[in-house]
């Protein structure tokens, strides 16, 4: 695939094609999963049928066969981000256990009573419990950096932030999937750096939609879901610098991630296996890394270039409508629109969307807080993906106005 066509990729989706209510289906809430290409289904079915067995373990030719398929997938995803070495991706379950890991790992040895951890008010749900588990065990504080009015990050307040001697971490969304702001994380790191502090990205709104390159960020911390970027579920990747890897206590302990085990003493394996106990979610692994291929077979940047554009054009519907109250930035937001409209309840709307094959998600989004900071109780969610097209956020707007004039 050299040059960006929707209609091309869109084959690649069996479910695309599907009916929802006997109307075409309009899948708007990729924020929340993706659909997977051809691609991706065929080459996980390939190895249940043809090469199952468990990785590491057996001195066997299929054994080998998943573990190569295993290994070339964190090579396939290291590459897809700059890291240094393939050994600083630990394969989790997705971007929610990546978090914690951290925090257990890291966190409890490196976080103590009285230390700062350093989040802001638009974190989702997994970049916000596991910090406040680990801050009521150690005792240490959360701290939030403000929000400007237009919801983009408060800088100045980041740097008063970081120049607390307590502070021992900065833990913050890529890109929100409420705003869809896209955080400026360069701006972000060199802030944080300056006072020696490492800094986590939650980037499972940011993995599936732009060219993210961790040497040129310099992050120390990264977590993401293949299930947002066109692969599996029950995959996803925590990056972490090697030395930062190396300083971490295992998180999960168990089988393949230890050297030798005594009955009170067990020593660990090296990075990336120290983490990754029991038998890993290989054929997903393998999934993932196929979704990788076809998303830089398409072109990081075609598909931001096509999601700004629908987003761009459904803003400007959207407005046209009336009535249609957007939350987020003006500028520099990825495909994602929360929205309320009139007096109507996101579920009522999302409801009668999808009578009409338009999927959107309604409610708090895992962001509690961020609903408070925006004084209400639930948005309704569309968000766009390289398959969506604008005559789909056409069938959206045109679903949207019936249902404002119901609710008039
Ligand atoms: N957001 C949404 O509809 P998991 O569930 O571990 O794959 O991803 C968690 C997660 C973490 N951070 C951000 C910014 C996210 O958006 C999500 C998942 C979905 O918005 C499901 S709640």
């Amino acid at each position: 695939m050299s040059s960006f066509d929707v209609e091309t990729i869109r084959k690649d989706f069996p479910i695309l094609s599907t009916k929802v209510h006997d109307k075409p289906l309009v899948y708007l809430d990729n924020a929340a999963t993706t659909q997977k290409p051809n691609s991706v289904i065929e080459i996980m079915n390939e190895y249940m049928h043809n090469h199952n067995a468990n990785v590491h373990r057996g001195i066997h030719l299929l054994s080998e066969k998943s573990t190569e398929g295993y290994e070339n997938a964190r090579i396939k995803v290291a590459n897809f981000f700059n890291a240094s070495q393939p050994e600083e991706i630990i394969f989790t379950k997705g971007t929610t256990e990546s978090i914690n890991l951290v925090a257990h790992a890291w966190g409890r040895k490196f976080i103590s009573e009285g230390d700062i951890i350093i989040l802001s008010e638009m974190e989702h749900h997994s970049n916000l419990v596991p910090w406040q588990l680990l801050a009521k065990s150690v005792g240490a504080e959360l701290k939030f950096v403000e929000m400007n009015e237009d919801t983009t990050l408060n800088l100045e307040s980041l740097k008063e932030l970081v120049s607390d001697k307590r502070a021992k971490l900065v833990a913050l969304s890529y890109a929100s999937n409420v705003l869809g702001n896209v955080n400026p994380v360069k701006e972000v790191i060199e802030i944080s750096h300056s006072e020696n502090i490492p800094v986590l990205l939650d980037g499972a709104q940011a993995a599936p939609h732009h060219k993210i390159d961790f040497a040129e960020i310099d992050c120390d911390f990264f977590a993401c879901s293949a299930h947002k970027m066109l692969g599996p579920t029950g995959i996803g990747i925590l990056y972490a610098k090697m030395e930062l890897l190396e300083a971490m206590d295992p998180f999960l302990g168990g089988g393949e991630m230890i050297l030798e085990v005594g009955l009170h003493e067990s020593s660990y394996k090296e990075p990336p296996y120290k983490f990754e106990a029991g038998t890993p979610s290989y054929i997903e692994a393998i999934g993932f890394g196929a979704a990788i291929d076809y998303l830089k077979a398409v072109g990081m940047d075609s598909i931001h270039d096509h999601e700004a554009n629908l987003s761009k054009y459904a803003l400007g519907e959207l407005k046209k409508l009336g009535d249609v109250e957007v939350y987020g930035p003006s500028e520099g937001r990825a495909g994602i629109i929360s929205f309320n409209i009139g007096n109507a309840h996101p579920h009522d709307v999302a409801q009668l969307l999808d009578a009409d094959g338009v999927a959107v998600r309604a409610g708090h989004h895992c962001a509690q807080p961020l609903m408070n900071w925006l004084k209400v109780s639930s948005t309704s969610r569309a968000s766009f993906y390289l398959y969506n097209t604008e005559s789909e956020v056409d069938v959206f707007v045109e679903s949207l106005d019936k249902i404002k004039e119901m609710f008039n």
